[in-house]
């Protein structure tokens, strides 16, 4: 039997707003689960199922704004009987909240109540838990001040939850915290005395007998502080510092696995904190206590950059993601060591510009990517280890008698290495097209794995970007990769004179266990001269 679980009862409040959605269609929940998370500018509250069952609809989406009595989820309850007559009619199935934020104060703790904070004896403020309407069980869940720190007045000092809501107890007015007579896990009610501060100036009148009676008698400078509003129920502004931005369940979940919050970004509405924030979290840190024990590199400590100043999340695209760990994981396991040598282009880029026309009415572009391909082949051959991998324990080449080059390409999602397949047999004609097909390819994300694998030797092409030299990271298991800056004409001295030439700047990495550096200054020497007379290219 089908069931909507709709919006109960929210006190006073017309609208709030949705600011998470905890479950999907699909979903099997039990009673008690919950289902969304509300939000005024006062506080945020869960909406629990009330029966156990399959979501087959959610209604809203986080950012809606719902009043009381809105459908939120329809479930499929779980075991009902069809015989039995419908349930509830859908005003009916509104439970009340474990919390409701307007309730009546329990009778008991009337007498106790002391929010705003309330002068002791002179010059000290004593907080006290406010209001908390009909909550029970209510605990301490943060302490965030310590004796002898300074508070303005809207500073949290206290967040205190039940089992659904959850409330943040600012100072209420400025001052030096002397006391925190509580500990994170007590039980309080409310009127508990929470902290004990020295105030720094317009004290607020002595605790009252007749509470509003003696704020309408303070002084001006106290009233901001008098007057403001007790408590904060997980106020919204995703503010720096030391506010924390989560619903109860996400605080749960945070403390059930350990993570504090306060070192956890949040990607909700106005920066709070989700629960899929808490799983990120602590799957980051996960990773980084892997690297760590298996590198012994210690991880770089998270920082709260909102403390800071203005931030923003963008989420890295999935080919970005991957590169990254590819990098990474390259970067850590193979000692790179780069080479760095320039080749005089002169005469190649004299030959090149002769092949303009014919370029044109091939419909391809001839760059020195492609001679610098070819060169690439005839040095691998000459060096065969450079067209190598080692074997898992490092102890044997795998010599590949097969040319398969690798070239990096910028796209919009993030770098990519399509591969030419047997670049050592086909001219520069041929590599021209295929550079020009695979960049394209990869630019429109079409490229196949089969288009990426199989590379024996990279290139890192950054001639038309800019740049005189750079550290490419070899692509593993390949041992080298040739990194590419911007040709430029300079001053050459021929023995008698400076002439002008164009020198091209080539950065050679190379894995130092199957590569030593007096190969990888002859393989560049190799390279750099066939660059510089690309007759010899022909032979
Ligand atoms: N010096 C000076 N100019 C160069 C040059 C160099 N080394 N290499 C290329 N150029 C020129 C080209 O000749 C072309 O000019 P013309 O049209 O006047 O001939 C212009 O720069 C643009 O070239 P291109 O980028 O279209 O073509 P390409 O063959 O040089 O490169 C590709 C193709 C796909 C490699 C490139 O577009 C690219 O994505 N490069 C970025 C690679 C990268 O991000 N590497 C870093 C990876 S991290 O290690």
């Amino acid at each position: 039997m089908a069931q909507d679980i709709r919006i109960p009862d929210i006190g006073d409040i017309d609208q709030v707003e949705v600011v998470e959605v905890c479950v999907a269609a699909g979903d099997a929940i039990a009673a008690g689960d919950p289902l969304v998370v509300i939000e005024s500018d006062k506080a945020s509250m869960e909406v629990p199922a009330e029966v156990a069952g399959t979501v087959t609809a959610v209604l809203v989406q986080v950012g809606d704004s719902v009043a009381e009595g809105d459908p939120v989820v329809s479930v499929e309850v779980a075991g009902a009987d069809p015989s039995e007559p419908a349930l509830a009619s859908a005003s009916e199935t509104i439970t009340e909240p474990a919390s409701s934020v307007s309730a009546d104060l329990p009778a008991a703790a009337a007498e106790e109540v002391s929010a705003p904070p309330v002068a002791a004896s002179a010059g000290t403020l004593e907080v006290r838990v406010p209001d908390i309407g009909e909550a029970t069980d209510v605990v301490v869940i943060e302490v965030a001040v310590e004796p002898g720190q300074q508070v303005a007045a809207d500073d949290l000092l206290v967040v205190v939850e039940s089992d659904k809501a959850s409330m943040e107890i600012p100072a209420g007015h400025a001052g030096t915290v002397q006391e925190v007579h509580i500990a994170e896990g007590a039980g309080v009610l409310e009127g508990t005395l929470l902290v004990t501060l020295s105030a720094s100036a317009g004290l607020p009148a002595p605790a009252p007998a007749e509470p509003s009676a003696d704020v309408a008698e303070e002084p001006q400078a106290a009233a901001p502080a008098a007057t403001a509003p007790p408590a904060s129920l997980q106020a919204p502004a995703a503010s720096a510092g030391s506010k924390i931005y989560a619903g109860p369940a996400v605080r749960r979940l945070a403390r059930e696995l350990g993570v504090e919050l306060a070192r956890v970004s949040g990607t909700g509405s106005r920066g709070r904190i989700v629960k899929d924030d808490v799983k990120a979290f602590v799957k980051s840190q996960l990773a980084g206590g892997a690297a760590a024990a298996t590198t012994g590199i210690p991880p770089v400590p998270e920082v709260d950059f909102a403390k800071f100043g203005p931030i923003e999340l963008e989420s890295m695209s999935r080919v970005r993601a991957a590169g990254a760990t590819n990098l990474h994981r390259s970067w850590l396991n193979l000692p790179h060591v780069t080479q760095h040598d320039e080749a005089d282009v002169t005469e190649l880029e004299e030959f090149r510009a002769t092949l303009k026309d014919e370029a044109a009415r091939r419909g391809v572009k001839i760059t020195p990517l492609a001679f610098i391909i070819k060169a690439c082949c005839y040095a691998l051959k000459e060096f065969p280890h450079f067209n190598a991998s080692l074997d898992a324990a490092a102890q044997n080449f795998i010599l590949k008698r097969y040319y398969h080059v690798g070239f990096a390409v910028d796209t919009p999602e993030g770098l990519v290495v399509p591969v030419i397949k047997d670049a050592d047999a086909k001219g520069v004609w041929d590599l021209s097209e295929e550079v020009a097909e695979l960049a394209e390819k990869a630019r429109q994300q079409r490229l196949g794995l089969g288009d990426m694998q199989g590379g024996t030797f990279s290139v890192s092409s950054l001639g038309a970007i800019g740049g005189t030299g750079f550290t490419p990271i070899i692509n593993a298991p390949e041992v080298a990769i040739l990194g590419v800056a911007r040709l430029a004409t300079r001053p050459v001295w021929d023995g008698e004179r400076f002439v002008p030439r164009k020198l091209l700047p080539l950065s050679l990495s190379y894995d130092h266990r199957a590569i030593n550096g007096a190969e990888a200054g002859r393989f560049v020497s190799f390279l750099s001269e066939l660059l510089s007379d690309i007759r010899r290219l022909s032979l």
